[in-house]
């Protein structure tokens, strides 16, 4: 049915934006199977590593280790205290948990947390994942899988991972790339038969570990965070592993390799998991392994804001490579809006505006909420200026541009259906 009207035009955009369902190509969420992995709940969502950093800002004379030595539910009551009863709650990840409280149907005027605790003790984890999962429209995400990681791979060996097609996998190797010192050992455990100094078989070996997972869990892609100063090509063990192990190995399963880029670990040891931050990365790098691998698919992201622009360009440039999401500290309203602008822009519909980074499964909610009204308000300038040109609009050409956005694009660029689609 063709539009007519821009009031009309508007309207449409902004409930095809809240009701399209959403692929979340980028989450660390896990189905049910894999047991306490899946975090949920009011003190996973308030001790969230970005509240975490936040809360210590106002807490000048806390010591990190009294933070550190208390339970989940301590740290939860002191983050609810100090960012939410002694401030008032707008930094983005704050209101983010008064978001989902409210879509939750919680009575946010009493602020009383226990309360909140009650509501969540009413539910298994398979009905809150059905319930997150359709309050937030979102209609599958892509976990993290690490084979790294003692913990999921033995959930792996008890036959995780199956069964739930709303959850997808994806390869997550970072310590092949940013930590080889320690990743050949765990390699060698497995039964690859690697050397530290990349002697004999290693290369081989690397490829069947990858190989092996690749054929175990069934990844979209295959994902790697790397750091500010990333380099390609590069003579060190990252660029061999790259140029030797994991190009070969995507090109040859046919999957994606995900990077995302401008990650400083650990400039605050003292905040763990919260004392990571970002750097300006160098376009060459990715220019440069995008336009020599053209046989290969790069999905990437970059986490410095001055690095948007020329990575949207780099993409018109080289159709292996598609641009994801508004990572981690870009995914703040006003950088949200920046980027997507720039982004449609530059690349029209052939880019995958936002992911979630969900740590938390209740977050879905919010970060999608939030993302959906931004992406929503941005279309409606787009079409607008369309429609002022005299273009005029069917609305099922509005319905499949946005299901695009929020998860056709990811799927086309795979070259595979979406499993979850009815
Ligand atoms: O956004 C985050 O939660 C970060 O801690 C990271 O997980 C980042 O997204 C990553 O995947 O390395
Ligand atoms: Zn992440």
């Amino acid at each position: 049915m063709a539009i007519r009207t821009e009031e009309q035009l508007s309207a449409f955009i902004q409930e095809t934006v809240r009701s399209t369902p959403v692929t979340d190509i980028h989450t660390h969420l896990f189905a049910e199977s894999f047991g306490d992995l899946l975090l949920w709940g009011i003190d996973e969502l308030l001790t969230y590593h970005y509240l975490i950093a936040e809360m210590f800002r106002f807490r000048p004379d806390l010591p990190y280790e009294t933070f550190w030595s208390m339970t989940k539910q301590q740290q939860a009551d002191l983050i609810w205290q100090t960012l939410f009863i002694e401030n008032s709650p707008y930094s983005e990840a704050c209101r983010g948990v008064v978001t989902v409280l409210s879509r939750l149907g919680l009575d946010l005027s009493t602020r009383d947390l226990n309360e909140y605790r009650k509501y969540f003790e009413q539910f298994s984890s398979s009905e809150y994942i059905d319930r997150i999962l359709s309050l937030s429209g979102v209609r599958s995400v892509a976990m993290t899988n690490d084979p790294f990681d003692a913990y999921e791979r033995a959930r792996w060996e008890e036959g995780a991972g199956q069964n739930d097609s709303r959850f997808l996998t994806a390869l997550r190797i970072d310590p092949l790339l940013n930590g080889w010192d320690q990743a050949y050992l765990t390699l060698q455990q497995q039964g690859y038969q690697v050397a530290q100094d990349f002697s004999g078989d290693t290369i081989q070996e690397v490829r069947r570990f990858l190989q092996d997972w690749i054929g175990r869990i069934d990844p979209l892609y295959m994902a790697v965070s790397l750091p500010d100063d990333f380099a390609y090509p590069e003579a060190s063990v990252r660029g061999r592993v790259i140029d030797e192990c994991i190009l070969p190995v995507a090109r040859e399963a046919g999957i994606p390799f995900a990077l995302m880029i401008g990650v400083k670990r650990q400039v605050n040891p003292s905040l763990k998991y919260a004392g990571d931050s970002l750097g300006r990365s160098d376009i060459g790098a990715v220019e440069r392994i995008v336009s020599r691998n053209q046989d290969v698919k790069f999905l990437i992201t970059m986490l410095s804001r001055e690095n948007q622009h020329e990575l949207a360009v780099t993409a018109r440039k080289n159709r292996n490579l598609l641009v994801f999401g508004c990572w981690w500290f870009l995914n703040n309203p006003s950088l949200i809006e920046e980027m997507t602008r720039m982004r449609l822009e530059l690349l029209g519909g052939s880019v995958i505006p936002q992911h979630s980074d969900c740590r938390i499964l209740d977050q879905l909610i919010y970060k999608w909420d939030h993302s959906r009204e931004i992406i929503a308000k941005v279309l409606c300038d787009k079409y607008g200026d369309l429609f002022r040109a005299g273009w005029r609009l069917e609305e099922e050409e509005i319905q499949r541009d946005i299901a695009g956005l929020l998860g056709g694009a990811f799927w086309n660029f795979l070259g595979k259906p979406d499993p979850a689609a009815v």
